[in-house]
């Protein structure tokens, strides 16, 4: 087993069915996840729903049933949808599982235990949508008098008994940590605007409630539920086994990546880590904030009417072209927008007419021309020049990209390099070399063949299910589908060896067809 990689998504409320943001996000961790694997490391990788709070209550009202009944059909939303877009977790962690309120409790008896939580009364502006405490300087104008929190949502004024974590104490800590760690919080602008924030002080912060009680019971004060902030953070300890001495919390613990959005990302690098110091745990090795999804440019509400089901999404265009349209469209960080247009525009560029097309006449040729036969072949200098290219895109530049999360970058590299095979298509002309040397087409054919193999393992982890097809039409083993063994310079005669044809190869990515209507 190698070196072990623990990632995470946000939890996400399920007081709805999933959009096309939880998408984004559960792909975006997917990709990370496989593409951690294929460089060699012992991948752990957990999301799920975060059930309490006050949201999860009034929406249950709305609805005339109770949370739990919410939480029990909504959660099954979120566990279809990572199913349906081919996002292979570890573990899916509800925060109603009586484990989740065991590990919260002891979290919050050792920051009891530490002398951080104190109960008083709370007053203050709060906001249901956000889940989150506002202070008065940071809330906006709205239409009349109304105010709004930075977000936008309304707050309520709000004044209960309540228990403090004593948040003050931990800002020179905080600001420690930031600068021994500058890849802690990324991109750079959210460290920027977190290190300015505790910059100015922070208030302590009201962790429990007593007007409902949809939440984990606050031990020694069963009359609190806890802020579900706090039990929601938790959730990343609950599903290595924690407190218990377990051995997935030893291997995996400290996160590698909570990988969340930019709108929570001051829970993830304020609250999370003076919890867990106080706690006397590790803290994670990174918080990434991702960007939002916006649907033509604007921002997807009920009331604009403008909501997309993101499996709706995918049976459309296909779980792959959503997958490889994602990582590629946005330049990870950054907000970005999709259409029907952007999704087959790029798709229909980049995957069917560069990729799927390379793949598909380069098949058929050796299908055609050669029956199939994977032989031993000798190369000129035009071909190892291309294959130069297409191993440093592959085996250095995209893995190089990819450990940063520059998805499209890595993509971008990976483009060029197919770029490079169909120019080489081009020069070499194996329809022309099929009269005039039959031995020259072999070589240009095989060497292609290995160029598509190297291509192929490179963007598994963004489109599997189309590049693991393609690489059984290949002969390529499972175990040799990993970015590490592109390496292997005795690939190519190992597979010579198997003695196996290519069969007459299926199309990869057909050309999208825009949906009737979607233009408009
Ligand atoms: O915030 N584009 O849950 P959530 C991209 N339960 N990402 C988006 C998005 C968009 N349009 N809209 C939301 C919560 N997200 C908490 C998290 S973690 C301990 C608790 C992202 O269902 C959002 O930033 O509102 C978050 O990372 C995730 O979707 C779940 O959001």
């Amino acid at each position: 087993m190698g070196e072990p990689y623990y990632i995470t998504t946000a939890i996400s409320y399920p007081n709805g069915k999933p959009h096309i943001g939880h998408a984004y996000e559960a792909i975006a961790a997917d990709v990370i996840a496989r593409f951690q694997k294929a460089m060699g490391r012992d991948v752990r990788f957990q999301t799920g729903t975060d059930e309490h709070g006050l949201k999860m209550v009034q929406k249950a009202r709305e609805l005339g049933v109770t949370p739990a009944e919410l939480c029990d059909e909504m959660s099954q939303h979120f566990i279809n949808m990572c199913a349906a877009l081919n996002v292979h977790y570890d573990n899916f962690q509800r925060t109603t599982e009586p484990r989740h309120h065991l590990a919260s409790q002891e979290l919050w008896r050792r920051m009891e235990a530490n002398g951080d939580l104190y109960l008083s009364r709370y007053e203050g502006w709060y906001s249901v949508r956000d889940e989150a405490y506002y202070d008065e300087s940071e809330l906006v104008a709205g239409e009349g008098a109304a105010k709004l929190s930075p977000q936008g949502t309304p707050v309520e004024w709000t004044v209960e008994e309540s228990w403090f974590f004593r948040l003050s104490a931990y800002g020179d800590k905080l600001l420690e940590l930031y600068e021994a760690n500058p890849d802690f919080i990324r991109p750079e602008g959210r460290r920027n605007e977190m290190a300015s924030f505790v910059g100015q002080g922070l208030r302590d912060l009201s962790i429990s409630r007593t007007s409902f009680d949809w939440g984990v019971k606050v031990p020694g004060s069963e009359d609190h539920v806890m802020y579900v902030w706090v039990d929601a953070l938790t959730n990343y300890l609950t599903g290595l086994g924690w407190p218990e001495e377990t051995e997935d919390f030893s291997t995996y613990w400290p996160a590698d990546l909570h990988l969340i959005g930019k709108d929570i990302v001051r829970f993830h690098t304020i609250y999370w880590p003076a919890f867990l110091m106080s706690a006397g745990l590790p803290l994670p090795k990174q918080v990434f904030g991702h960007g939002f999804l916006l649907n033509r440019g604007q921002k997807e509400s009920k009331s604009l009417g403008n909501v997309t089901d993101p499996i709706a999404l995918a049976e459309t265009f296909g779980v792959d072209p959503l997958r490889y349209f994602l990582m590629r469209e946005v330049a990870f960080g950054q907000d970005g927008s999709y259409s029907a247009e952007a999704i087959v525009n790029r798709c229909n560029a980049e995957l069917a007419n560069s990729y799927g097309n390379l793949v598909q006449r380069t098949l058929s040729m050796i299908f055609k021309n050669m029956v199939g036969e994977i032989a031993k072949f000798s190369s000129n200098e035009a071909d190892e020049s291309l294959l130069a290219i297409v191993h440093a895109a592959c085996a250095e530049e995209l893995p190089r990209e990819f450990r940063e999360l520059n998805f499209s970058a890595g993509i971008d590299a990976w483009m060029r390099a197919v770029f490079a095979c169909n120019a080489y298509v081009d020069e070499q002309a194996p329809w022309t070399l099929r009269k005039t040397d039959p031995e020259r087409m072999r070589a240009v054919l095989l060497c292609l063949f290995m160029a598509i193999r190297d291509l192929t393992i490179a963007i598994l982890p963004v489109v599997p299910a189309t590049a693991n097809k393609v690489l059984d039409q290949l002969g390529v083993p499972l175990d040799a589908r990993n970015i590490t063994a592109l390496g292997d310079a005795g690939w190519f005669m190992k597979r010579v060896a198997t003695g196996e044809r290519l069969a007459q190869p299926l199309p990869s990515f057909p050309r999208l067809e825009l949906p009737e209507g979607a233009a408009a």
